[in-house]
């Protein structure tokens, strides 16, 4: 088989690149491990950028996003019973969008189906070779039976465990990484959110979050020790926990209920570097990670994208490799803001083991001082919103 673009990964950075590809007449093969329903059985990431709403309906795949989203003008954060709402559309114009990232997914393989594209599902054993010649090629097994596929490019769309970071030889690549010493431990319930908007709450029983999916499914996390296991956790456990990291007002109208999903998700600050290996360009998880805490990790997928769909049309299309030369450093330039603004968010809400009572006063006064200036409260509303591309 021979295509343009091989995307390894079909998750929503890989199918986001096909998308916007094939829509500017570049062909593309996509090669996913797992099955169509695996892919779409993960609960994930919950606000987009305005950046990614824009882009998804550049990409054609925004009507149901705009007609089901709630686009959301602004958050709480809160340290016990303070409440300070950061009002992103007072301070920046703009606002996010509460849409998951499964409905993302699922808007995109309808989309993918509907152009046609070639996506292989289950596939195993990929490898890519030749990454640094100007004819790469990808091998993956399917159903036992060893396939080629030849193209000009690859784009490493196979998340944090995917295969493509580790094709770039490991003294030819950079890691930078923090792994903080907790977890967030998710649930999903049918039952109305606790608070209109999304709410960070930073408690002497730790962090809190509340956010939903749509107003009848709320999407709630704790912070837990990274030795919790999920069974440790009953749903009663789990709501008294969270009610009591919430300001008074939002535990009492919580309205609890089964949930419909519960898992531990550990949190890390990771970047690796470079972004390209000759014709291999890696992309979203597959080189960086965030802490859920600054909503940033589906959103730095789509600004890798960005950069890479551009640079790829160019180099197909017109033979231009300008965008492809400059693809690395521009979307690490973005990348390493938001990694900067989900660590802050992180040190800011949680609390750490064995701190001692100066962090804690650093705590209180950073959200005092978010309560007291609008120069802060517009810095911290313009990364959550999204840094221009
Ligand atoms: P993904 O990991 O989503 O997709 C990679 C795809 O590649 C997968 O489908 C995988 O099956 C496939 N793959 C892997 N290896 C392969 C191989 N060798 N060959 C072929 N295919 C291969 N972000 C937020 O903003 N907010 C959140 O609350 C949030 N919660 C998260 C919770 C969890 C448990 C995890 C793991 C991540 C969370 N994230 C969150 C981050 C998440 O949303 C990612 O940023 C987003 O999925 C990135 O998309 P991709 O880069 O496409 O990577
Ligand atoms: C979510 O709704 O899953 C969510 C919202 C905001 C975050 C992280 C996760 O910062």
């Amino acid at each position: 088989m021979k295509t343009q673009v091989a995307i390894i990964g079909g998750g929503p950075s890989g199918l986001l690149l096909s998308q916007l590809l094939n829509r500017a007449g570049v062909e593309t093969v996509v090669l996913e491990r797992s099955s169509r329903e695996h892919v779409l059985e993960r609960i994930r990431a919950g606000v987009l950028e305005w950046g990614t709403v824009e882009m998804l309906r550049e990409a054609g795949v925004g009507d149901r996003m705009d007609a089901e989203g709630m686009p959301h003008e602004g958050c709480v954060l809160s340290d016990d019973d303070m409440m300070v709402r950061i009002n992103f559309k007072e301070l920046t114009g703009r606002s996010v969008m509460v849409y998951g990232q499964t409905e993302v997914t699922a808007d995109l393989y309808k989309a993918q189906d509907a152009m046609g594209t070639t996506i292989v599902h289950s596939v195993e054993d990929v490898v890519i070779h030749d990454a640094t010649t100007d004819a790469p090629y990808v091998e993956y097994t399917l159903d036992g039976t060893r396939h080629r596929l030849d193209c000009s490019y690859v784009a490493g769309c196979d998340g944090f465990h995917g295969v493509s970071r580790k094709t770039i030889p490991e003294q030819k690549r950079r890691e930078f990484e923090r792994v903080y010493p907790f977890g967030w431990l998710g649930i999903l319930s049918r039952t109305p959110p606790a608070h209109h908007e999304i709410v960070y709450a930073n408690s002497s029983n730790g962090f809190a979050l509340v956010s939903m999916r749509n107003a009848q499914l709320s999407r709630y996390y704790v912070q837990v020790p990274l030795t919790d296991k999920v069974e440790d956790w009953s749903d009663d456990r789990f709501w008294e926990r969270l009610k009591s990291c919430l300001p008074t007002e939002v535990a009492q109208s919580m309205v609890t209920g089964p949930s419909i999903e519960k898992s531990i998700a550990p949190l890390r600050s990771y970047v690796n570097e470079p972004l390209r290996w000759g014709r291999l360009f890696l992309v979203g998880d597959a080189t960086h990670i965030v802490p859920p805490t600054g909503a940033k990790g589906l959103n730095l997928a789509v600004s890798d994208v960005y950069y890479l769909h551009h640079a790829l049309i160019d180099a197909v299309k017109k033979s231009d490799e300008t965008g492809i030369d400059a693809y690395s450093d521009r979307a690490l330039a973005r990348i390493w803001k938001a990694m900067r603004f989900s660590w802050q968010m992180t040190t800011m809400l949680h609390r750490f083991d064995g701190e001692d009572s100066f962090a804690e006063q650093m705590r209180k006064a950073t959200l005092l001082h978010l309560s007291q200036s609008e120069t802060a409260r517009r810095d911290l509303a313009e990364n959550y919103i999204g840094l221009p591309f």
